[in-house]
């Protein structure tokens, strides 16, 4: 084992943060509130004694914080989304309080090792991937910066399934982290609101005939009960609050069905309100466009408005007034329908006209769109909108009317073009779209990379763009580097304040001072024995969990995101198959030992996705196997991939895979977490890639492939793979192989449609970008080969990458979007 120093950051002037103190309280939480004697204790109960002593202390600030900004009459921030990718709570919520090495003294007076009960908290899994964790970020860092802010979502009973590899396939479990309880969440049953679907609108109208306004007389209804979770800032800044909505029903039983014999109809409310915050869709950039999923969209979303109108009034007894005091956000489109329901609650309840209502929706809302795929551009069928909730139909057509005048007064659009702008799309089935709902609902509308937002504005909503000019602007993504580099890379994080001192713990952008130390022989050795121990660390993981060997001092190259066509992990392989022919016919070459890692989730419908997966698995089986490669390349497929297995990923890699089609990642936001840990990236000039190549400098970036511009031309122009690949005999060869059945013994044809569909249409470029990709590599080699150079190039990756603090983001957003000062 290599052995790194680290030490422990700062300390917060807490009260009471002695460990003798500490210790003391934690055998009191032990007894009190988890009701256990310390000689019965299980790991767990310690696990919960430890965290309720760090939360009561998280409470104080946590009240602190809210007064302050009650009292100031600050505007507050309000984040709607669906997903919220925490991972684990415990080292993030110590060590920003600055009571991790307190803590870890108090628990092992006590006999308890902190690294094993902190690997006892589960994931709160309750995402899919990047835009879910993003949401988690951005809440870390709106506590950090300052800005009072509640995140919205749903408490889902069961999050991102677990997934295991059987044989090689994907196999997908349910995720059950709340089965010991969840010791940071308070349960709000006060704080419940009713959510209504179905049913009927009537009108109300005066003596003289008037219209006065709607009643909306749901069918079904049921509770959304909150449940909050503080979250810390940076040093204890401010605490926020999570709340996380869950389904209760009014009758928790029907007791004339049960009484009439009928014991399980008894439950049928029950159930309904269960299912509303059961399970996390693990659709990803894809719509499932069920019912279900429209349902807990409006669930999450009138329950946050109710509570969002409640705390205005309560406070400044008009709603008026809403558009200084709140900014809401929507993540994506998945809380569009907020749009109509603020309209709703506004006209409905509190009796404005729908001018007004409008026109404060239209001042309060932002959106941020994630993802130009068509296919996740959510729409819903025009019937099953209107039976689930008719008065937000009417409101649609009322807004539609709206945007649709002001097009055709505009003059400047074309049927065509006026018919793109509707919220509702005619040709075919007739829906309801999401996108241009939320998009005519706000005053901004951002996208997530500066590649982004510019083809939003040339595709998508080209139209909208041209009506609402000043609308669409950019945030790029960013990462927090408290948990994306203090907690999870400790090793290097120490190394940081040892050459740079401490400033960059509170002000990430003094990280620019470690770029000369890339000229420095004794400190890239320390650099690189840093990164050594992580790749040990991960090393002893895939050892543990899949009994497999590998050698910390190879290339660890590492792909882990979502399992989808457009990011390519096929053209990976593909090139570990011709890599793995290579090495078999030029044994004499000086070949670099390296390792391929992979790891995601697929969709569980996504059968291309899921078959990526097993070929990878199979890949890995037969190059792993054979004595002909003689170590010098190994594929290994690590399961069940989440936040915690990417804290352990990213700080071992040497080389980060960020190898989508150009113009399909909206940004990617693992590839700025390689980058702060000082791997390079291999990739296309796609999403923040374009940015990251731009903060580190060509030299420090290996980039291949087709630009956005040359796959739109390529699409347009006719495309032809199979010329393609017959011009190039390594992508040939690595093809045939697979189509043919050497990675699949058992199932010869396993891959042949697969392979099919690379000759056919090839829709993501892998065959346009293999020779580019492949030389890329060879490239990789090179540098990796002179390996100070390669370190001096890692080190300025780390030392050019602090931009890509999600504070910085947050600023933007706060100064830019909400008109909040952060
Ligand atoms: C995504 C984009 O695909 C990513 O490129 C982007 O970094 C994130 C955050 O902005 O948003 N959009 C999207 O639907 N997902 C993204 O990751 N999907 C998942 O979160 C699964």
């Amino acid at each position: 084992m290599t052995l790194v120093k680290t030490t422990e950051l700062p300390r917060l002037n807490l009260t009471n943060s002695d460990p003798k103190a500490l210790a003391a309280e934690i055998l009191q939480a032990l007894k009190y509130r988890v009701g256990k004697d310390a000689a019965v204790a299980t790991r767990e109960d310690w696990l919960t004694a430890a965290i309720k002593v760090v939360r009561d202390r998280i409470v104080d600030r946590w009240h602190e914080s809210t007064k302050e900004a009650y009292e100031a009459g600050a505007k507050r921030v309000y984040y709607l989304s669906l997903e919220f990718l925490i991972g684990r709570l415990m080292r993030d919520a110590f060590s920003n309080l600055g009571v991790m090495d307190a803590m870890r003294e108090a628990l092992a007076t006590l006999g308890v090792d902190l690294d094993v009960i902190a690997a006892l908290e589960p994931d709160a899994a309750l995402g899919n991937g990047g835009l879910g964790r993003l949401a988690a970020c951005f809440m870390e860092s709106m506590a950090t910066v300052g800005v009072p802010a509640h995140g919205y979502g749903i408490r889902y009973a069961n999050g991102m399934f677990r997934q295991e590899i059987h044989d090689g396939w994907q196999v997908e479990l349910p995720e059950t982290w709340l089965d010991h309880g969840n010791p940071w969440e308070f349960e709000r049953r006060e704080r419940s609101f009713e959510v209504g679907f179905g049913g009927t609108v009537e009108s109300v109208t005066s003596k003289d005939g008037r219209l006065e306004r709607h009643v909306w007389k749901p069918h079904d209804r049921l509770l959304a009960v909150a449940y909050d979770t503080p979250v810390v800032g940076w040093r204890g800044a401010r605490v926020n609050t999570l709340r996380l909505w869950s389904g209760m029903p009014i009758d928790p039983i029907l007791l004339d069905a049960f009484n009439a014999g009928d014991h399980i109809g008894a439950l049928r409310e029950s159930n309904k309100a269960d299912a509303l915050s059961r399970v996390l869709y693990p659709a990803d950039s894809s719509e499932a466009g069920q019912e279900l999923r429209l349902r807990q969209e409006y669930f999450f979303s009138t329950a946050s408005l109710q509570d969002i109108i409640q705390r205005h009034l309560s406070q400044y007894g008009d709603l008026l007034s809403l558009p200084d005091k709140a900014a809401i956000h929507l993540n994506d489109t998945h809380p569009a329908i907020a749009v109509t329901e603020l309209i709703r609650l506004l006209m409905d309840v509190h009796l404005l006209d729908f001018d007004t209502a409008w026109d404060i929706s239209k001042r309060t809302f932002a959106y941020t769109n994630h993802t130009l795929l068509p296919e996740a551009l959510e729409s819903w069928a025009v019937p099953l909108f209107e039976r689930l909730l008719p008065r937000h139909m009417q409101i649609i057509y009322a807004i539609n009317a709206e945007i649709l005048l002001e097009a055709r007064a505009s003059d400047q659009f074309s049927g065509e073009e006026i018919s793109r702008i509707s919220l509702i799309q005619e040709n075919g089935e007739r829906r309801v779209r999401m996108g241009n709902l939320a998009f005519a609902g706000s005053h901004s509308i951002n996208g997530v990379s500066a590649l982004h937002t510019e083809l939003m504005k040339e595709t998508v909503f080209a139209d909208l763009h041209r009506l609402y000019p000043e609308r669409i602007n950019n945030k790029t993504n960013g990462i927090t580097p408290r948990r994306w580099l203090f907690q999870s890379n400790p090793g290097l994080t120490t190394l940081i304040r040892e050459a740079i001192g401490d400033r960059f713990l509170d002000d990430i952008d003094a990280l620019e001072e470690l770029d000369r130390f890339a000229e420095d022989a004794s400190f890239r050795e320390q650099f690189a024995s840093v990164k050594r121990a992580n790749k040990e660390r991960l090393a002893s993981l895939v050892m543990e969990r899949q009994g497999v060997r590998v050698d910390p001092s190879a290339l660890f190259d590492i792909q882990i995101k979502r399992i989808h066509e457009y990011k390519r992990q096929l053209l990976n392989i593909i090139e570990a198959v011709a890599l793995y022919d290579q090495i078999r016919s030029h044994p004499e070459r000086d070949w670099m030992p390296r390792v391929k890692f992979f790891g995601g989730k697929a969709a569980p419908s996504y059968h291309n996705a899921k078959l990526i997966i097993k070929l990878a698995n199979d890949v890995a089986k037969v190059i792993n196997r054979d004595p002909a490669v003689r170590g010098l390349l190994k594929v290994v497929f690590v399961p069940n991939y989440n936040v915690s297995t990417a804290e352990i990923m990213v700080p071992a890699a040497d080389l980060s895979e960020q190898i989508s089609t150009a113009g399909m990642e909206a940004s990617g936001t693992g590839n700025m977490k390689f980058a702060l840990n000082g791997a390079l990236t291999i990739g296309t000039l796609d999403g923040a890639n374009v940015e990251i190549k731009e903060c580190v400098g060509d030299d420090n970036i290996f980039i291949f492939g087709l630009t956005a511009a040359d796959v739109a031309e390529r699409r347009d122009n006719g495309y032809a793979p199979r010329s393609v690949i017959e011009g190039s005999p390594e992508l040939s060869q690595a093809l045939a192989a697979i189509s043919s059945g050497v990675f699949s013994p058992d199932d010869r044809n396993r891959y042949r449609d697969l392979m099919d569909g690379l000759y056919q249409h090839d829709w993501f470029m892998v065959a346009a970008d293999f020779d580019a990709y492949a030389d890329a590599q060879r490239q990789v080699d090179a540098v990796w080969r002179d390996s100070p150079d390669w370190y001096a190039r890692a080190i300025r990756n780390v030392a050019r990458t602090g931009w890509f603090s999600s504070d910085r983001t947050i600023r933007q957003y706060a100064n830019e979007i909400w008109n909040v000062p952060a």
